[in-house]
């Protein structure tokens, strides 16, 4: 299997590029794959060789044989279906809850997490900045009073088992970090513990941060 990843990112970015997601996965399972990198700083993944792949000219994207995905949800499924891991496969209860949390973690939790990522890191001389940081302060603390009651009783999305959504949860919380806006939340901080301290994500971690260096070492 081969996964596209990204360099050349700006530093505040580094550690946040999505390709750690699919890189993540397998490394929670073993499973074998080779990094294909692109220099973003060269714009390469708006070439056209690879948009045939990806026609956002984003990464990650994925190859498997004669399987080619691209986003690192859509990726992160393929694999631990493929695996039968991670809460696949896919027609069990544990899958649909996996599912559930993985769409919770894309479409609810990580937007204004992001977005407020981007107005305090890139846009804080707008004048707009203040308030875009303001308004997704607020809704990012909505999603954070919800999982700090979630993690009350569990230690993972989908119950005891962790899966790709704690994957997809793990990756989207990292952009509430700079500045660390988490607030007071044992258990929501305690979950970050649990994910950031597996060996895949410090794998998967330092390679996001070093790019292809760290794949040569
Ligand atoms: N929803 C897509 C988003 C992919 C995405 O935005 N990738 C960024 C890196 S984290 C990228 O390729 N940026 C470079 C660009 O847009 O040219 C996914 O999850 O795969």
């Amino acid at each position: 299997m081969k996964i596209y990843a990204a360099y050349g990112a700006p530093q505040v970015i580094k550690g946040l590029v999505r390709d750690l997601r699919p890189v993540w996965a397998l490394e929670e399972i073993g499973a074998p794959y080779e990094l294909e990198w692109l220099n973003t700083s060269e714009s390469e993944q708006k070439s056209d060789a690879y948009k045939a792949v990806n026609p956002f000219g984003k990464v990650p994207s994925m190859e498997d044989g004669e399987v080619t995905l691209f986003e690192s949800g859509a990726i992160c499924f393929y694999i631990a279906n493929k695996h039968g891991a991670l809460g696949g496969p896919a027609g069990s209860a544990l899958w649909d809850k996996t599912v559930q949390w993985s769409f919770a973690a894309l479409d609810t939790v990580l937007p204004p997490l992001f977005e407020h990522f981007v107005w305090a890191n890139f846009r804080k001389d707008s004048p707009a900045s203040k308030e875009g940081v303001k308004i997704n302060r607020e809704y990012a603390d909505l999603r954070f009073d919800v999982l700090e009651k979630e993690f009350a009783d569990r230690p993972f999305l989908a119950g005891e088992e962790f899966t790709v959504a704690d994957i997809l949860m793990g990756a989207a919380l990292r952009n509430a970090l700079l500045p660390d806006i988490i607030g007071k939340r044992p258990h929501l901080r305690a979950y970050m513990d649990r994910l950031y301290s597996r060996p895949a994500y410090k794998k998967a971690y330092a390679l996001n941060l070093a790019g292809p260096d760290a794949a040569a070492a």
